[in-house]
């Protein structure tokens, strides 16, 4: 899956203008009646809700909308450019440079159909006809089309999600993912077997749920051990944290700690709700420390879970509270949201 991408975009240029007179029998004089160029196509992004990743059309870097054609005699404007669509995932953010060098978002593309236009296509040259004034009624001049504006983007995919399931590796953040979800990902004994995000919707009778896992997460993730940290940018924009631990770990409690600074360390996630389950308890080994583990958590202000992914033992309970937290992050979201809004209204009158 590719998350960020660099691109330039180029809008079409304007088609010319056209020089003609107008020619016909028993018509002597006819005037200028050349038409003006057709305007340059665009190019716009759009969020398209069935593409997964930013690898667009292959390893190309350049999209570039179609040339406005020439006018013609008989007033006839050239054909528009056409407009370049460019379709990536819901999520994306679409950022420019500016002259300085800092980069500037011109979007967050959020919502499927969104859109932005990043170059506007350059303007069609007049025909002659335009020229044409009371002095000089046979104007043998046209303008050229405007060329097209040209843009270097970035694009950044941040996936919007409800809640992403993190964790250290082989701790179950799979068998759980499918187990609450429709998606069906790989799951084996063996560290980092999911290697990219995987995304899964869970239904629910109001609305679904787009519940995520991340790769799992060692310590020293944010010096790039393991596979590193740079999937936690999909948990940025997730209404909840669900810490998932290994029980059958013999380092469980230190786990808790270990998973809780790496989310620290990446930018934004420190403050974000979060839950923390405890997974395996259905092995015997897990049950036997499982009074020392409740005292050790007793007191750690999130709610904790105990469960058993494979055979579903106290999911429901954890999926509940989960539902319950988004549904109150996404209220709190709402009410940021309402706050920004700023209303003008014009005084009464005296
Ligand atoms: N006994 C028991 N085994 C579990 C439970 N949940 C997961 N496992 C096992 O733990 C192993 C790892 O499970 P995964 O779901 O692949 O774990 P993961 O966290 O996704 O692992 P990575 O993607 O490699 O980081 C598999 O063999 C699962 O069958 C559980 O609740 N009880
Ligand atoms: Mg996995």
């Amino acid at each position: 899956m590719i998350y960020k991408r660099e691109i330039v975009v180029g809008a079409g240029c304007g088609g010319d203008g056209c020089v003609s007179f107008r020619r016909e029998k028993y018509i002597p004089f006819g005037g200028p009646d050349g038409g003006d160029g057709g305007d340059g196509g665009r190019v716009v992004i759009v969020a398209n809700p069935n593409v997964v990743d930013l690898s667009l059309t292959g390893r190309k870097k350049e999209f570039v909308a179609g040339n406005g054609c020439r006018g013609s005699g008989w007033r006839k404007r050239g054909k528009k450019g056409e407009d370049l669509f460019v379709s990536v995932p819901v999520g994306t953010m679409v950022f420019t440079e500016a002259d300085s060098g800092a980069e500037i978002l011109l979007a967050d593309l959020s919502t499927p159909g969104q859109k932005v236009l990043v170059a506007k296509g350059g303007r069609g040259g007049l025909g002659n006809a335009r020229f044409a004034t009371s002095v000089n009624q046979a104007p043998e001049i046209a303008s050229k089309g405007a060329s097209g504006e040209e843009r270097h983007i970035v694009l950044e995919l941040k996936l919007i999600t409800d809640i992403c399931i993190v964790g250290h590796p082989n701790s179950g953040k799979s068998t759980l993912l499918s187990a609450i979800s429709r998606a069906k990902p790989e799951i084996a004994d063996y560290p980092f077997t999911t290697r990219q995000s995987i995304l899964g919707v869970m239904p629910d009778d109001r609305r679904d749920f787009i519940v995520a896992e991340i790769p799992g997460l060692v310590e020293g993730a944010h010096l790039g051990k393991g596979l590193g940290n740079e999937f936690l940018r999909h948990a940025e924009r997730t209404r909840l944290l669900i810490y998932l631990l290994d029980g059958s770990s013999q380092t469980v409690i230190d786990d808790l700690g270990t998973l809780d600074k790496e989310i620290a360390l990446y930018k934004g996630l420190s403050h974000k709700p979060k839950i923390v389950a405890v997974n395996k308890i259905d092995l015997p080994e897990v049950q036997a420390r499982l009074l020392e583990v409740k005292q050790c958590f007793a007191k750690l202000g999130v709610p904790v879970f105990y469960i058993s992914a494979v055979s579903g033992q106290a999911v429901l309970e954890l999926v509940r509270k989960a539902r319950e937290m988004v549904d109150q992050a996404s209220q709190d979201e709402e009410i940021i949201s309402q706050a920004q809004i700023t209303v003008f209204r014009p005084k009464p009158r005296k």
